[in-house]
């Protein structure tokens, strides 16, 4: 949180007409201090081969505008496409996701889902394999934003108060903890992880959402109560003219409506409070999923079988104009 005095000339940086801040993308993936690799979109990086993070062509670590809602690019950002590799994770975990650095005036909810490929056509090797339009979601987390009025806002609450979900995940050191239900089946799953910037989103067709998504492998656990997964299509998740993101956040807004589906019974997000940076750099081994099924530990060799053939039929199945 910038201190009161900086506050007038970060609104004045944020009413410039510029877009070419830096935006994000979601660099580093974590679970029980094992680290698996994100997708970085700008030219020329050199991306991990191992990485769990789906690719995309937004090559200015950009997002998706709400005149795109209802187009393949909301799924799993612009040209989004599976890696071979997983990160393996147990129902019950945490998943913590970290970006890239985060812009602090990008003010916003974070929301996250899951999308099962198990039984889809292609899920052979899991969600390598799959058309990410027949993908179905259930929202796990919403992030709950809390506009709460701020002593010395001035009556401004949320203007870029501490209580958007942005602001807690720039004080994690730009990461943010997704719990994974305990009720899920053992299978491959896809994180769709979103966090939408509402600085220019008084304005129609203003709002930025970065949606990013992450390969899991899931082991569940069998005496738990298998929890029931909702299944919505990505691009029926949002309008343009939602509440939650065509509205102005420096007018001075006391609530919030986060926009899509409600967070799905059995799901167990984790509150702001526990929201904390810690990064344990060890490489984690990810998995490549063989017949349905089974997985073994990813190693260069084992794309040949994995990967799906992100230029050629990948790309002609699912982009259409996207
Ligand atoms: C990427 O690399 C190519 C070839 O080396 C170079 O021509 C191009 O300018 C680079 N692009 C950026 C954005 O650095
Ligand atoms: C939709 O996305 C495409 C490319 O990803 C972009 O060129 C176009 O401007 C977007 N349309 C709207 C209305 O945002
Ligand atoms: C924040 O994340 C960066 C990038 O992963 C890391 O280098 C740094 O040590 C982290 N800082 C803290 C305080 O966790
Ligand atoms: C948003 O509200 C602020 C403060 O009332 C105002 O200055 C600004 O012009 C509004 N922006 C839009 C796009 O309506
Ligand atoms: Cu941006």
């Amino acid at each position: 949180m910038p201190p009161p005095s900086l506050l007038p000339t970060l609104l004045a940086l944020l009413a410039l007409p510029t877009t070419s801040l830096a935006h994000s993308h979601l660099a580093n993936i974590l679970i029980n201090g094992q680290l698996y690799h994100g997708f970085d979109p700008r030219p020329n990086q050199s991306n991990n081969p191992s990485r769990v993070g789906w690719s995309n062509t937004a090559t200015d670590d950009g997002f998706v505008s709400p005149g795109n809602y209802s187009a393949a690019s909301i799924i799993c950002h612009v040209s989004g496409a599976s890696p071979p590799a997983h990160a393996p994770v147990r129902a019950g975990d945490r998943v913590h996701v970290q970006w890239n650095g985060w812009p602090v005036g990008h003010v916003g909810p974070v929301l996250s889902y899951l999308a099962p490929c198990g039984g889809l056509a292609g899920s052979d090797t899991g969600c390598a394999g799959v058309d990410k339009t027949a993908l179905r979601w259930t929202k796990v987390d919403d992030s709950r934003p809390v506009m709460e009025l701020k002593a010395g806002a001035g009556g401004n609450g949320g203007v870029p108060g501490e209580r958007w979900a942005t602001d807690v995940m720039i004080a994690a050191n730009n990461s943010w903890q997704v719990g994974i239900p305990g009720g899920l089946r053992t299978g491959p799953y896809v994180l769709r992880h979103e966090a939408i910037a509402l600085h220019f989103a008084g304005k129609k067709d203003g709002a930025q959402n970065y949606p990013l998504c992450v390969n899991l492998w899931v082991e569940g656990d069998e005496k738990q109560d298998q929890m029931v997964m909702d299944g919505f299509d990505a691009r029926a998740f949002y309008k343009a003219d939602d509440p939650g993101v065509l509205l102005n956040v420096t007018a001075g807004i006391k609530t919030y409506t986060v926009p899509g589906p409600t967070v799905a019974v059995g799901a167990t997000p984790v509150p702001y409070s526990q929201q904390i940076a810690s990064l344990f750099k060890v490489e984690g081994t990810p998995v490549v999923v063989t017949r349905s099924t089974e997985t073994v530990p990813w190693t260069a060799g084992v794309t040949a079988t994995g990967a799906p053939k992100i230029k050629g039929s990948e790309g002609r199945r699912v982009e259409g104009r996207d």
